[in-house]
């Protein structure tokens, strides 16, 4: 089978952006790559639309680099400021109405089990803490609940990034927003204690100050997910143009949360961890 992902129409092939070239060329898909190769291939156009120091930008190469089957992964995304760098990688991608990416990630995942019986297809969500939190809750925990084969990722910046800065159910108690001028109201929205809750088999808190431990959990996550159940990973992606500190800071503001408010964090069903111990043993 080919792992190519991105094939132009020959006629055009050359006539597209050196950026995208290389990114055909040289995508994630081609071989087994993984968090440590980062660097030493294409994983998402230099030239995104992202602000300096996007969290989000970070996460979503990390994630890309972290998947098990790129090719055969469907990515489904949502408004906000991840779908502009998912639209930049070359990944099998898909946009949903803000709120609605867990109900048509089970929708797809369900056809693609029937479509491909003897072949696996990841269905991962990967969206922010706004349509994750508040508009996507319902739709998300009833996915869980359901214990749909799909993994979900939160890029959570804390705030409605894309929008100019509204509060999200994520952001932090007293945060003051661009639009929550007398800070945020209440705390943040325990979706990880929920996870563990409505039926998730596996999750992880991390943040972008630990790439090792977000290839782990990913890779755990879709791994679990295809045979034992939902599963999910929170990802701590810091917005400098929201939160406002210094676009060179990210990966320091991440770490100082590592090691308060934002530790990691992880559980695991015995049923999914019987799973991992013979895929593991398996390999
Ligand atoms: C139904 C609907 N409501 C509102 C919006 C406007 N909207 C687009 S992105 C967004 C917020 C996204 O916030 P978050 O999910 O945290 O992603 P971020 O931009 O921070 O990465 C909103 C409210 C929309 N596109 N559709
Ligand atoms: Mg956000």
């Amino acid at each position: 089978m080919s792992l190519r992902i991105l094939k132009p129409t020959a006629e055009f092939a050359d006539l597209l952006p050196k950026e995208y070239q290389e990114l055909v060329e040289n995508g994630p898909y081609h071989e087994q790559k993984g968090i440590s190769d980062l660097g030493t291939f294409k994983e998402i156009i230099e030239e995104h639309p992202h602000c300096a120091g996007c969290g989000v930008a970070l996460g979503v190469r990390l994630v890309a680099a972290s998947l098990p089957a790129p090719a055969d992964t469907l990515i489904i995304g949502t408004p906000g400021c991840s779908f502009f760098g998912l639209a930049q990688t070359a990944l099998n991608y898909s946009n949903t109405a803000f709120g609605n990416q867990n109900a048509v990630a089970s929708g797809l995942k369900r056809m693609l089990k029937i479509r491909y019986p003897d072949r696996n297809k990841d269905v991962v969500v990967l969206v922010g803490d706004g349509g994750i939190a508040d508009i996507g809750l319902d739709m998300t925990l009833h996915s869980w609940l359901r214990r749909e084969n799909i993994t979900t990722i939160m890029v959570d910046n804390e705030v409605y990034g894309n929008t100019g800065g509204q509060e999200s159910g994520m952001t932090k108690e007293g945060q003051v927003l661009n639009m929550a001028p007398e800070g945020k109201k209440f705390p943040k929205i325990p979706v990880f204690e929920l996870a563990r809750t409505s039926g998730c088999a596996y999750g992880a808190r991390v943040t972008v100050a630990s790439p090792r431990k977000i290839g782990e959990a990913v890779k755990k996550a879709i791994l679990v997910a295809r045979e034992v159940g939902p599963t999910y990973v929170q990802i701590y992606t810091p917005c400098p143009t929201n939160l406002k500190f210094p676009p060179d800071q990210t990966v320091k503001v991440a770490k100082d949360a590592e090691a308060g408010y934002y530790s990691f964090e992880e559980f695991i069903s015995p049923e999914a961890q019987e799973y991992m111990q013979k895929t593991t043993k398996a390999v």
